[in-house]
């Protein structure tokens, strides 16, 4: 019996004698909370850590991003002055950290740390060109095409920071979204407004304006609009 209790007593100090974060025992440890537009300085990301001396990071193209910071008893991230480029120059949304701990023993424990950053609706939609010209006759009855080739683009990371609303200063003609053209996908979504007349129309010409709205910014583009007899 005493040699059980022995053996269990050693191997609560060797065990004891490592280091690392607290409560986490994985080698990969996943962080979901980094938002786009964290600022300079800005703490990402902090927690308590055991007989940690010493942490190095391991060279990486996503070390300058984040400053990694080692404290008696915890490990924090912060952001440094370029984090956020990082998601306007990668194609990807995952920033890697490799870091090994030197335990108070003098053994190391390495983790790698995954953050996901959370793409923030920062980027408006913008149309392709202020002006366009379409030509419908006047006979077209409602429901018909307009041919205009209206472009418009959002280049946020995250199709739902780049999903926009159309609107017409004219209910002459409705736009909607085209949803069987597809384009550049993702960064920048580039979607085609297509027209449809909604009214019976008169000759003339009509100055139409469009506006995109991705729910925090606009941009808007005028249609020329000529109706043949
Ligand atoms: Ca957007
Ligand atoms: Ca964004």
């Amino acid at each position: 019996m005493k040699t059980v209790i022995l053996i269990c007593a050693l191997i609560g100090v060797a065990y004891a004698q490592n280091c690392g974060i607290t409560g986490v025992d994985d080698e990969i440890v996943t962080i979901d909370s980094v938002l786009e537009l964290t600022a300079l300085d800005e703490l990402i990301w902090t927690a308590p850590t055991f007989n940690v001396t010493g942490a190095a990071a391991i060279q990486h193209p996503h070390t300058r991003y984040l400053t990694g910071l080692r404290y008696a008893s915890r490990y924090e991230y912060k952001a440094t002055a370029v984090f956020n480029e990082f998601i306007k120059t990668e194609w990807n949304s995952t920033l890697v950290r490799n870091v090994v701990f030197t335990c108070s023993d003098t053994l190391t424990k390495s983790y790698t740390f995954l953050l996901n950053v959370i793409d923030e609706n920062d980027q408006p939609p913008v149309f392709a060109v202020k002006a366009y010209t379409a030509t419908v006759s006047q006979a077209a009855n409602t429901g018909e095409p307009i041919s205009a080739n209206i472009l418009v683009s959002d280049g946020d990371f995250e199709l739902s920071n780049a999903q926009l609303i159309v609107r017409s200063s004219n209910a002459l003609v409705t736009p909607f979204v085209d949803p069987t053209w597809t384009g550049q996908h993702p960064r920048p979504y580039t979607y085609r407004i297509d027209l449809i007349v909604s009214q019976s129309l008169a000759v003339g010409r009509y100055t139409i304006i469009f506006t995109a709205d991705d729910g925090r910014a606009s941009d808007y583009t005028v249609l020329d609009l000529e109706v043949t007899a």
